[in-house]
């Protein structure tokens, strides 16, 4: 396989509404994309995660544009037989920038997969049809507005919700959808919002209010407060920001500070990194699910495909096209099946075409590099 070109394409998408975390409100997502092309004219996609501003991480859509283009393509543009195997080794070198190598990382998987007109799903071992999801929702303005958008996600369909929670946010909007909608399951993501000294209190609403796992409270290098936090817990400690690579895991698994793992390929650099967690997490017996990044239609069918493999077993935050953006960049887009699912795209590599029209629309701008 010989690369023709890598376009490295700006997006600016408008949300349906205004995401909110403990770090940040974000109504425009703006993210990288990246499109390959081979001699033979075949194609592969990926997404950078990277937001505008590093509030998640340390990494923003300006430096993913730099390490991609002064770093990654020059990488990706010396393999004689470019395979994400190869080019995640060769951009080890480098440090950090996991979002960047992951976007270069998932098109080499997508084009890869096209090559051999089998679907990304079946190439990674997938297994499932359908992957059941879960909708992660923001911090609202008001505790009745939470408590509406919940009823209305459930009436769509959704069978697991995961609430953003912060210091100032978490005991009253948690008790309000608990007693408003009595057997939902519920999980809570704080994106290391607590100092470690709050593990007590953390312990007392979420164990009241029946929550069944609760991600990342404390900061990412805080290992030891969210072992204290999972000791004897009815609740799963969920691990996202902390994990970033394999030795990281293991000290977590290790420390039994972590009782469910949340894999992002943007966060780990790769689906290469992110399914073997999911392995060595399984060897361990903690359960993996795939978390986003509020990602388009694009990077959305990546991370399906991920889950559709086995380590996978809980509830993704993988929600349906229409509860992140009015038009996806790919078509057909996802839409919520029966027992609060996505059915897993079986067309070739990701399994949806990206439509140009709508990506023009939306695009801030475009570079393109030649080997
Ligand atoms: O911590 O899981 C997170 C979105 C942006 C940054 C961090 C997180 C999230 C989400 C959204 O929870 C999940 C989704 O894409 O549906
Ligand atoms: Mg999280």
């Amino acid at each position: 396989m010989r690369l023709a070109s890598l376009r490295l394409d700006e997006v600016e998408l408008p949300l349906v509404e205004r995401f909110e975390t403990s770090f940040g409100v974000e109504r425009n997502r703006r993210f990288l994309l990246v499109r390959l092309v081979t001699k033979d004219g075949e194609e592969g996609w990926g997404e950078c995660a990277a937001a505008a501003d590093p509030l998640y991480s340390s990494e923003s859509v300006a430096t993913a544009r730099w390490m991609i283009a002064e770093r990654l393509v020059p990488i990706l543009f010396r393999l004689e037989d470019p395979t994400p195997e190869l080019f995640s080794r060769e951009a080890a070198r480098f440090r950090g920038h996991p979002m960047a190598k992951a976007s270069v990382e998932l098109a080499l998987h997508d084009l890869r997969a096209r090559c051999a007109r089998r679907s990304l799903s079946e190439v990674l071992g997938g297994r499932r049809r359908r992957i059941r999801v879960g909708v992660s929702v923001g911090i609202q303005p008001r505790v009745s507005q939470l408590v509406d958008r919940v009823g209305r996600y459930l009436d769509a369909g959704y069978g697991r919700i995961k609430l953003k929670v912060a210091p100032g946010w978490d005991v009253l909007p948690v008790s309000a959808v608990r007693h408003e909608y009595p057997d939902v399951e519920l999980w809570v993501d704080a994106n290391q919002a607590y100092p470690t000294g709050a593990g007590a209190q953390i312990r007392n609403w979420a164990e009241k209010y029946g929550v069944a796992q609760v991600e990342q409270p404390f900061a990412a290098r805080a290992i030891r407060a969210h072992a204290e936090l999972a000791r004897g817990a009815p609740f799963r400690v969920c691990l996202d920001e902390s994990i970033v690579d394999e030795p990281s895991l293991e000290d977590a698994l290790d420390a039994r500070a972590v009782t469910s793992l949340n894999v992002k390929v943007a966060r780990v650099g790769g689906i290469g990194v992110g399914a073997s967690l999911a392995r060595i997490a399984r060897r361990k017996k903690v359960p993996s699910w795939v978390g986003g990044m509020l990602e388009s239609g694009i990077g959305r069918a990546h991370n399906v495909a991920l889950a559709s493999t086995p380590p996978f077993v809980l509830s993704g935050d993988l929600s349906a096209s229409d509860r992140y953006y009015r038009e996806d960049l790919t078509d057909p887009p996802f839409v919520l099946g029966p027992g609060s699912t996505l059915e897993v795209p079986r067309g070739r590599g990701i399994g949806v075409e990206v439509v140009e029209r709508v990506l023009t629309k939306h695009r801030r701008s475009t570079r393109t590099f030649r080997p």
